[in-house]
């Protein structure tokens, strides 16, 4: 068995000497990042013992239920991103406004969305969770980052990936060549390359929704989901079902395996439930690098510009041939 050597900090440096162009700045993030995991990833792995898993009492700005963990991992990455001196400005899930760095004033190059913890509500029960991020570049550099910098359309984006703290810890990135999957080898301490230049299957077998919202979906989307169901459809097979409800365990999935995941908007909440800035974006950059496709049912997610940093959005995502599918249903009306 070929043991495994191309830590993620070689691979980042290597990636780099293939650009002249690049200045080392975008690899010492990357790195960085993958700290951020590696530290948030054992706290996870320690909540059992430790305790944190619980609530905290307190709601972050989303009006949602805070986990230690939530707070924890959001103060890992300020700490690490905001002192690397490459970002400018932070956004995080957990907190209400845009956090400027140190870095700002002295013309930092980028700024990062991030959510630090998603899925934590499933963390008692040892479902996967993870990290999500996505780094813009400065639009101005004599005018230093501000919020305007996160709002720009998702094919703006300079980098971006997930992690999932799982039976594996695993690190997903795109530096806009390719998607490359890193595991962390616990006996060293450092992620290894073990999937280079990821591409999603064009077609696959699995969709993956969540069902308790059938009541408030528009009849053309319940259509939709009874012909994945059916081997009637233009597939010519039923597809199975699977969903976790932790958004980096079903994307990671789906980009592995192939199929269709949808968290639509509804009656109820037209808009959708997922983040557009740190959560659908960053996933529907990855996607769009591993040949897959994202759009909130009309619109390609990588073509919406932000008007809010913690605004919703409608996400679907799958491989060629179900986003094809998705698209001719859905071309003339919003998913929702
Ligand atoms: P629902 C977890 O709470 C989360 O934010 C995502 O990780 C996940 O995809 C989604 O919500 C699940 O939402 O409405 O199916 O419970």
């Amino acid at each position: 068995m070929s043991i495994p050597t191309e830590t993620l900090s070689r691979f980042i440096l290597r990636s780099e000497a293939e650009h002249p162009e690049a200045t080392g700045e975008l690899s010492d993030l990357l790195t960085s990042i993958g700290v951020g995991v590696k530290m948030i990833g054992h706290l996870v792995a320690s909540a059992g013992f430790s305790g944190v898993h619980g609530y905290t009492g307190r709601k972050n700005v989303q009006g949602e239920q805070t986990h230690q963990l939530d707070e924890d991992a959001d103060e890992i990455l300020v700490d690490l991103l905001g002192s690397s001196g490459h970002f400018g400005s932070l956004v995080s899930e957990e907190r209400d406004g845009v956090l400027e760095t140190e870095a700002v004033r002295n013309g930092a190059k980028y700024v990062v969305a991030f959510d630090p913890l998603d899925g934590s509500s499933n963390i008692g029960s040892n479902i996967p969770v993870g990290t999500i991020f996505t780094i813009f570049r400065v639009r101005d550099d004599e005018r230093g980052a501000t919020q305007e910098d996160f709002l720009q359309q998702g094919r703006e984006v300079v980098a971006a990936g997930y992690s999932v703290y799982g039976a594996k810890t695993s690190f997903v990135y795109s530096a806009g060549n390719g998607v490359h999957g890193f595991t962390l080898d616990r006996t060293i301490g450092e992620f290894v390359l073990t999937e280079e230049s990821m591409k999603m299957p064009k077609r696959g077998s699995i969709y993956s929704v969540n069902e308790g919202y059938w009541e408030k979906w528009s009849e053309k989307l319940q259509a939709f989901i009874s012909s994945l169901r059916s081997q009637a459809n233009r597939m010519g097979y039923a597809y199975t079902g699977r969903y976790v409800g932790s958004l980096v365990a079903d994307f990671d999935r789906t980009l592995r395996k192939g199929g269709i995941f949808l968290h639509p908007g509804n009656v109820e909440r037209p808009g959708g439930k997922l983040r557009l800035l740190y959560e659908c974006i960053p996933l529907a950059f990855i996607a769009q690098q591993a040949d897959g496709c994202a759009s909130d049912g009309p619109t390609e997610i990588l073509d919406i510009l932000p008007n809010d940093i913690h605004e919703r959005c409608p996400f679907i995502v799958g491989g060629e041939e179900e986003s094809q599918w998705f698209r001719e249903e859905f071309s003339d009306c919003p998913c929702r």
